[in-house]
């Protein structure tokens, strides 16, 4: 069975974009593959991080994975910083990397711009991600379009070292579903749905309470029509409502369009909020009983197992050919 292999930042609220655009399709892949679910906690700390919301936010983030369906009998889900082979081989990988190599990276240059005191971690953030990828030969990797040139950068360091010392590392791929919905912010329908966003009324988080998503998507953003149909281009918002409603329900755009032919907004807004509402309250029922539980610990003990195994092999192994080595 393929490999395949991706991390997610405890670096805030999930949202509903989250949960459409990725979640939602690594738990769809779960029977398709051998599947390494992590959190990229060392990747959170590149930029300065209260210590004790941050340990807060890996628990909920944990939590959530698996409310959200990620199956722990089937999934290696573990917690980066566990793996201390991870941060040896970085270091390797790491002096196989240029510094132009590093620092043409789009985003270390968007996130040190105007920035003086950005840590060295900033710039080797996508070395870390290369060990994250080829310790365990990952064979894919699901990615948003931001990350893919850094997987990019995964595969040259990997064909230098293979180039270099002998086949170590298998060529990794990134997985970029094209097709997946990209969910619009409800109050600005031309941005994404992001869970850095400013205006939190835009943004629906998973843990939001029930009421609070209820009045978000009540109060979107729509237009001056009174028509509900898919046109992305000149009704952002009726279609971002559109999408939402696809994504969580077996109705179609034309099933929508046609069930809501004649009616006005506020009834095709509360036939989102239930849908929305029912399936993120299924959510927070599992959340709620996991979040308190010691599951959790079991779940990241057990996935670790793995991890270390194979991460400790490859480090041995590419340690061996580098020379360090007694
Ligand atoms: P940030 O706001 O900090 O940039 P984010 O919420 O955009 O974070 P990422 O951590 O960049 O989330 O992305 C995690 C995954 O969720 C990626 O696969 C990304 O494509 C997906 N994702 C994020 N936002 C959306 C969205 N609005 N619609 C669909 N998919 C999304
Ligand atoms: N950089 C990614 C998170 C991440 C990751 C990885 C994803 C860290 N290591 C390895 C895939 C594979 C992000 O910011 N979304």
């Amino acid at each position: 069975m393929k490999r395949l292999l991706t991390g997610i930042k405890p670096s805030g609220e999930l949202t509903l974009g989250n949960y459409i655009g990725a979640i939602k399709q690594m738990v769809a892949e779960q029977d398709n593959y051998e599947t390494f679910m992590f959190i990229a906690d060392m990747h959170a700390i590149t930029v300065r991080q209260d210590p004790k919301e941050l340990k807060e936010r890996i628990r909920k983030l944990l939590a959530l994975y698996i409310a959200c369906g990620m199956d722990p009998n089937k999934n290696k889900i573990y917690l980066q910083s566990e793996n201390e082979y991870i941060a040896s081989l970085s270091w390797i990988l790491e002096c196989h990397t240029y510094y132009g190599e590093a620092s043409r990276m789009i985003q270390f240059k968007e996130k040190s711009k105007n920035n003086e005191n950005f840590s060295v971690g900033l710039l080797t953030y996508p070395i870390l991600m290369a060990a994250d990828i080829l310790y365990c030969d990952a064979d894919y990797v699901p990615v948003g379009i931001d990350q893919v040139q850094h997987v990019e950068l995964a595969r040259d360091i990997a064909t230098r070292i293979n180039n270099v010392y002998g086949n170590i590392f298998k060529m990794p791929e990134a997985m970029v579903k094209e097709s997946a919905i990209k969910i619009k912010d409800l109050k600005d329908p031309l941005k994404k749905m992001s869970k850095s966003e400013d205006n939190p009324q835009g943004s629906i988080a998973l843990l939001d309470d029930i009421n609070v998503i209820r009045k978000k998507i009540m109060g979107a953003t729509t237009d001056s029509e009174m028509r509900i149909v898919y046109d992305m281009d000149n009704k952002p918002g009726i279609s971002n409502l559109i999408n939402i409603a696809t994504s969580l329900s077996d109705y179609s755009k034309e099933d929508i369009e046609k069930m809501f032919e004649g009616k006005n907004y506020g009834e095709f807004k509360r036939f989102v909020a239930d849908i929305v509402c029912d399936e993120i309250s299924k959510i927070q029922e599992k959340y709620n009983e996991l979040i308190n539980s010691d599951i959790l610990d079991k779940i990241l003990d057990e996935g670790i197992k793995e991890s270390r195994k194979l991460a400790k092999e490859k480090y041995d192994l590419l340690r061996e050919k580098v020379g360090l080595i007694r």
